[in-house]
């Protein structure tokens, strides 16, 4: 006979590993995770979390439904888990509990707090959001694909208490040079809101083309924007397209500020409508990449209804603050006449309750309340802007320009403002680059890519991975908490986040890179 208490013992052994609720914890360290940009301040507690197939994400209130949603689509086909949905507060082991809260101070702040049998993201609706990429940067990277793979899903335990230094972190992207679809601009947001950046400035209108329908100037869009640099079909955005992004991104908790530059760069403006020149004649389309020739007429009363209509359409499908109205390199507008033109667009643009924003030449003009400079060559124009009670946005092109070639290999970009590699776009501080322009004049940071050499996805990837990371970081993290050395070595963990997430990033020397996906799955 078999003594019962050998019974009850092989029952127990057999049934431990189902009670147990699937991996036990094991031992790991929340501050050697690879998080950019690194919050702010973090305490662990050396065991971990596991997400499991009977994990649910929890709410205590359904507005954050989208975020369960949204969150459930990033979990969801690499652990293959259903990660339900339910209300209330009463979690289980492996829950997700998304609690929607004040934190005092930064509406953008959130708290992650891990712990062995759940975790808890806490904050605004945007805070949560930004906990839910912190949560993701520290799951395996395997968690980035797309199909159905090996766990554990293990997230180191302890806490984060994270918040931003500056409330614009932008990207923008030149669909202008050359034409960029929907869904490439969507593959950007995505790629962007993952390091919490939370604007997309689009540069919609320069000499080569014209990127946005305008219902009451039909022809901007059809004749602008038929050709881009290079002379390829070009396009354009319908405004209902425009829409989808602008949704598209809130989702992701990314603003998208419109640009349409003026006076100069208008080239595709004067082919489409040759009367808003002030010589009233044909202009042929351009695809080349030499700017500085074009000008909208500043004397005549129609430019203004022009601008007026195309402001007023914009405005109507922008939710954002912002309107960009360019401002840059207007070489053949005297400053005489560029200076009142500047003056009655930035009328036009805070008549439709929106802020101005502009290149940083725009500060030769007296500037409308709340208008912001973007600094991108010369510092004495962002002064003047600060000193004209304007807000500046920083885009040094020496440092952000994501157009600049990485060194003199480079296949694609530029290299008029420098060669910039991930140390030089890492090793600054925003409040320290001009004197006297400090934190309190800045708004933040945006990294524009300039589309004269990329005509694809892959190349719109190559230069911003990872120097957007970088930029990210710096316009995130408080400065004396950057470090360069420990920064590479978190970086270099993103070759396998990188792969799985299928971004051709450029593999830059000074980065100790992890080894990819291949040894991240081994
Ligand atoms: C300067 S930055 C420009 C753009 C070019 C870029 C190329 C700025 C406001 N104007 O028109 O695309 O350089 O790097």
């Amino acid at each position: 006979m078999v003594p019962t208490r050998f019974l009850l013992y092989l029952s127990l052994v057999t049934l431990i590993p189902f009670v147990g609720c699937g991996t036990p914890p094991q031992k790991m360290n929340l501050s050697e995770a690879a998080m950019i940009p690194l919050p702010s301040s973090m305490k662990e507690d050396g065991s971990s979390f596991a997400l499991s197939p009977s994990s649910k994400i929890k709410l205590n209130d359904a507005a954050l439904q989208n975020l369960a949603d949204y969150l459930k689509g990033l979990l969801g086909s690499s652990t293959g888990y259903a990660l339900e949905t339910a209300t209330g507060s009463d979690l289980d082991q492996g829950d997700i509990y998304l609690q929607l809260t004040e934190i005092e101070g930064n509406a953008e702040a959130y708290i992650l707090e891990i712990k062995e049998d759940h975790l808890v993201i806490k904050g605004s609706e945007k805070g949560i959001f930004y906990g839910i990429q912190t949560l993701r940067q520290l799951l395996p990277p395997a968690i980035e694909y797309r199909k159905s793979q090996e766990g554990p899903w293990l997230v180191p335990t302890g806490m984060i208490e994270d918040a931003p230094v500056y409330a614009y972190r932008g990207a923008m992207l030149d669909v202008a040079r050359h034409f960029f679809g929907v869904e490439d601009v969507k593959r950007y947001i995505d790629l962007i809101s993952s390091f919490k950046i939370n604007h997309l400035h689009l540069h919609l209108s320069d000499d080569q083309g014209w990127r946005i329908e305008i219902r009451s100037w039909p022809k901007l869009a059809t004749h602008g924007g038929s050709t881009q640099v290079g002379g390829g079909k070009g396009g354009f955005y319908t405004q209902d397209q425009y829409t989808e992004l602008v949704d598209y991104a809130a989702k992701r908790f990314i603003t998208i500020v419109p640009e349409i530059d003026m006076p100069g760069h208008t080239n595709a403006i004067l082919t489409s409508y040759p009367q808003l020149s002030c010589d009233g004649k044909d202009r042929e389309l351009y695809t080349g990449i030499e700017v500085g020739f074009s000008t909208l007429c500043t004397k005549k009363e129609s430019t203004y209804r022009f601008v007026d209509d195309v402001i007023r359409e914009l405005s109507l499908i922008t939710p954002g603050r912002y309107i960009h109205i360019g401002g840059d390199e207007s070489l053949v507008t005297p400053l005489e006449d560029y200076i009142p033109f500047m003056e009655r667009v930035q009328k036009i643009v805070t008549s439709y309750n929106k802020r101005v924003m502009g290149w940083d030449e725009i500060a030769h003009a007296d500037l409308e309340r709340r208008a912001v400079v973007q600094y991108w060559s010369e510092a004495e124009n962002a002064l003047k802007g600060v000193e004209k009670g304007a807000k500046v946005l920083m885009s040094p092109a020496n440092r952000v320009y994501l157009d600049m070639q990485y060194d003199s290999t480079s296949p694609l970009g530029l290299h008029w403002a420098a060669y910039i590699d991930v140390d030089s776009a890492y090793l600054w501080n925003p409040s320290d680059l001009v004197q006297g322009i400090g934190q309190d004049d800045i708004i933040g940071v945006e990294a524009p890519l300039w589309s004269e050499t990329l005509t694809k996805m892959d190349d719109i990837e190559y230069m911003a991975f990872p120097r957007l990371a970088a930029i990210a970081e710096v316009a995130w993290t408080p400065s004396a908490q950057r470090d360069w050395q420990q920064f590479r070595q978190r970086l270099a963990k993103f070759s396998a986040r990188f792969d799985a997430m299928d971004v051709n990033y450029y593999p830059s020397p000074l980065i100790p890179w992890d080894g990819g996906i291949e040894k991240a799955l081994n």
